[in-house]
């Protein structure tokens, strides 16, 4: 741990909520904190309109795939953003609300072999959420068949927020799926808490759908892994559930060299968090919405002691921002001022960069720097460069994508 990040950590953590113990064995001082900083940015791709999302294949190729929140897909290649789509699918999204559109992309872990790739989006019908594998084409590999989708599940949304929207292959091979709780606020059908309903909770399920369970709550063409946490056969529990108790998983991902998940859930009024699922666990985390946001009652009519449930690895208040960004465990070439392992993150209204790490044990926070930027997703390249959206929200091409590349 470096001097500053230590300084750093004296005025954070009351702002934390950490308690006097967990800052026990930093020192005092009143010198305002240096920041880390950011390595330098490259402007990857301009005059974007509301980019939501950045992926790599994974296949050596070297490109990163921007997801743009009213429905298409476009390809860096390396040196520029390509004229023509990957894929547009435009017409069936719906992207009228601020939380809908084309969320979420993953590429099947053999997608060099196989083509296959998976979205996450709302539909233009009912706002419900979608998750559908499409194709490469077989004649150009920068452009998707458009025709080879294959619905994997429909989940309805009673409100058009909170629709989560992220896809992860895991270290498993199995497909995560984060949901939010449906929306409005404070979930008012508990529906974090209610093991019969997909909102609200991270799903597991097995793409390949060679063994294990049927389909349950959600839809066709996957099956279940026999050993996710709450298994009950057809009917009961919703066999897709991993963990319970979220309200807006926007964006998680996990670690490239430990296999470590890591959530940012949005919060309600006052507290955002991150949330952390070791490499190898069981499944069944209960991550506390609505009985809790953060470390701190919300709503806890019906509900345990936060000791019944898992709580953040950090959290800040709304004194420091108001909706988090769940980044990456840093494994790149480029920072070594901010250390490989580091949790980034950010604040999408304050655009605060923040970083994590454990050190003896306990999670510290540090703020690597206050930036003008909206970050509505972070990415990585293959090589482990971290990438995010800047995303200005609006219809005009104002938003791009930036990136702190080893080559600068
Ligand atoms: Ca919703
Ligand atoms: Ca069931
Ligand atoms: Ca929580």
């Amino acid at each position: 741990m470096t001097a500053h990040w230590k300084l750093l950590l004296v005025s954070v953590l009351p702002l934390l909520g950490l308690s006097a113990a967990q800052a026990a064995d930093q020192p005092e001082s009143t010198t305002p904190p240096a920041e880390a900083g950011l390595p330098p940015l490259t402007t990857i791709a301009p005059n974007l309109v509301k980019p939501v999302g950045i992926t790599n294949a994974g296949d050596g190729s070297g490109r990163l795939f921007i997801t743009l929140q009213d429905g298409k897909i476009i390809i860096w290649d390396g040196t520029q953003v390509l004229a023509t789509p990957f894929l547009d699918i435009d017409p069936i999204v719906n992207s009228s609300g601020s939380e809908q559109g084309l969320l979420g992309l993953a590429f099947h872990p053999d997608y060099k072999s196989n083509g296959y790739f998976y979205v996450n989006y709302t539909d233009n019908t009912g706002g419900d959420t979608v998750i559908a594998r499409y194709s490469v084409s077989a004649a150009n590999p920068n452009v998707a068949n458009p025709a080879s989708a294959l619905i994997l599940m429909e989940i309805d949304q009673p409100f058009s927020n909170h629709n989560g929207g992220q896809l992860q292959f895991g270290p498993d091979g199995y497909l995560y799926i984060g949901m939010g709780d449906g929306g409005s606020a404070g979930d008012p059908f508990n529906n974090g808490q209610n093991l019969t309903k997909l909102l609200g909770k991270m799903l597991r399920i097995d793409v390949n759908g060679l063994v294990g369970q049927p389909p349950d709550c959600g839809g066709s063409n996957y099956t279940i892994p026999s050993n996710n946490p709450f298994v009950d056969g057809l009917g009961g529990n919703c066999d897709e559930i991993w963990q319970l108790g979220l309200r807006n998983p926007w964006r998680f991902t996990f670690d490239r060299l430990t296999g470590d998940m890591y959530i940012g859930d949005v919060g309600q009024d006052s507290w955002e968090e991150v949330d952390r699922q070791p490499a190898g666990s069981a499944g069944g985390q209960n991550w506390g919405w609505r009985c809790y946001e953060g470390n701190h009652p919300f709503n806890t009519a019906g509900c345990g002691p936060i000791s019944d449930y898992d709580g953040p690895i950090v959290e800040y208040s709304h004194s420091l921002g108001c909706s988090i960004t769940g980044g990456y465990v840093y494994r790149g070439p480029v920072m070594p001022g901010l250390g490989q392992g580091t949790y980034v993150y950010a604040d999408f209204c304050s655009g605060r960069v923040w970083g994590a790490r454990q050190q003896a044990g306990k999670w510290r926070h540090l703020q690597l720097q206050d930036t003008p930027y909206m970050i509505s997703s972070f990415g990585e390249t293959e090589a482990g460069e971290l990438c995010f959206t800047h995303d200005t929200t609006s219809s005009a091409p104002t938003s791009s994508v930036l990136c702190a590349l080893s080559s600068n």
